[in-house]
């Protein structure tokens, strides 16, 4: 099998796996995975060493705005900007307010 036909046999694969739910609800679910995934210390709540993890996960799974910041390095940035009552602390309520204004 030729690379090419691998490649477009696992872009088929991905699409059946993901038939028709909307992008953003598959992201969002995903997000939770993520999000438990990257609190290693399992407060809830992400550090930026945690939030970097996160946007990582995400990025991988081809989240734009992840993939925007992972680029760019802008971890720092993105969490200044999530963090909005500046305790150096991420929630999901305050990611998920970020995710909304975006
Ligand atoms: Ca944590
Ligand atoms: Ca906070």
């Amino acid at each position: 099998m030729s690379r090419f036909t691998l490649a477009a046999a696992s872009a088929l694969s991905l699409a059946a796996m993901f038939p028709a739910a909307p992008a953003s609800a598959q992201f969002e679910q995903q997000s939770v995975q993520f999000f438990l995934a990257a609190d290693v210390d399992g407060d809830e709540r992400l550090t930026l060493d945690e939030f970097r993890t996160f946007i990582r996960l995400m990025a991988d799974a081809g989240a734009p705005m992840s993939v925007r910041i992972d680029r760019l390095s802008a971890f720092r940035v993105a969490f200044a900007q999530v963090d909005t009552n500046g305790d150096g602390l991420a929630t999901p309520a305050e990611l998920r307010a970020a995710e909304s204004r975006n």
